[in-house]
């Protein structure tokens, strides 16, 4: 990651994006009534737990969710592809700090990423720790290709319980940016749910919701915009491009 600091003429951003960026590509939200929660107990799939006492079972979850990802009509959206915009445009630091685990900022152009709840497609080895670019099904018939190890690849991701990644470099984001965005995240999983009060708390950034509706934390945003995030955030983007950060002020 870039060196996060911001000056007035380069005020830095930072934006904590959720699993309704990805829903107009396709991918299910969470807590939305036809989301993953109404068809999964998290406590069967997404937790340390779980994986202890059922590995074939979160295995089988998530290979499913990989083959979604990756199939050929899953593509980053008009809001993926905005935010790409403004990093290559904006004159300061751009962070995008996504909890999801799909690889649609990166394809849509987005350099500046840290994935804190992990990466669908990587493998990580519960014996030697190391990381493995991984497209096909997990299995416990999978050797690790760096230490040999076998049935000890999981997936990449961050279970309940378990600490959410980059979490130094996202504090200091959040200490330094001039505005933080939060997009298509319904407020219920922490410590993503709390960046909002943390850059509040200096009372240096301007601070904005974007998401189909109000989501649990609305009222800790100052400003708020509402609808598809296909249609909301690259509206946004136009202003913050064309007008610098005042475009963020109003509802
Ligand atoms: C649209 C749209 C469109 C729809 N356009 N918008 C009690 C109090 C406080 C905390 C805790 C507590 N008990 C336990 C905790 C901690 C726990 C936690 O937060 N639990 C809560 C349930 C209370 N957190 C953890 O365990 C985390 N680790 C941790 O805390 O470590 C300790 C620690 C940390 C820091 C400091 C010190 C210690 C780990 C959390 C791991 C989350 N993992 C998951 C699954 C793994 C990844 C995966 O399988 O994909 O991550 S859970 C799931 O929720 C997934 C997501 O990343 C995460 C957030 O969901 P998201 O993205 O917000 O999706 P939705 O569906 O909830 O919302 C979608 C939104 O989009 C909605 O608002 C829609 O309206 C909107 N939308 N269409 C725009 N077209």
């Amino acid at each position: 990651m870039a060196d996060a600091g911001a000056t007035e003429d380069q005020p830095s951003i930072v934006i904590l994006t959720g699993a309704g960026i990805s829903k107009e590509s396709g991918l299910a939200t969470f807590r939305d009534a036809d989301g993953i929660w109404a068809r999964y107990r998290i406590e069967d799939v997404a937790t340390p737990e779980a994986y202890a006492r059922d590995p074939e079972r979160v295995l089988g979850f998530y290979n499913a969710r990989r083959r979604g990802a990756v199939a050929d009509d899953v593509h980053p959206n008009a809001a993926h592809l905005a935010l790409a915009r403004l990093e290559a445009d904006w004159p300061g630091e751009v962070l995008i700090v996504t909890q999801n685990i799909d690889d649609l900022h990166e394809r849509a152009g987005s350099k500046n990423l840290i994935h804190m709840h992990g990466e669908l497609l990587k493998a990580r080895c519960t014996a030697c720790t190391g990381l493995h670019p991984w497209r096909d099904d997990i299995t416990l018939d999978d050797a690790c290709p760096a230490c040999g190890s076998l049935g000890t690849l999981r997936p990449h991701v961050v279970w309940f319980g378990e600490m959410p990644l980059g979490l130094d470099d996202i504090g200091m984001a959040l200490d330094a940016c001039a505005l933080f965005m939060s997009i298509g995240t319904s407020g219920n999983v922490y410590p993503a749910a709390g960046f909002v009060q943390q850059v509040r708390r200096l009372g240096r950034a301007r601070t904005v919701e974007l998401n189909l509706e109000p989501s649990e934390g609305a009222t800790l945003f100052e400003h708020a915009r509402y609808g598809p995030a296909s249609d909301i955030v690259p509206a946004f983007v136009e202003g913050l491009l064309t007008r610098g950060l005042a475009a963020a002020d109003g509802d």
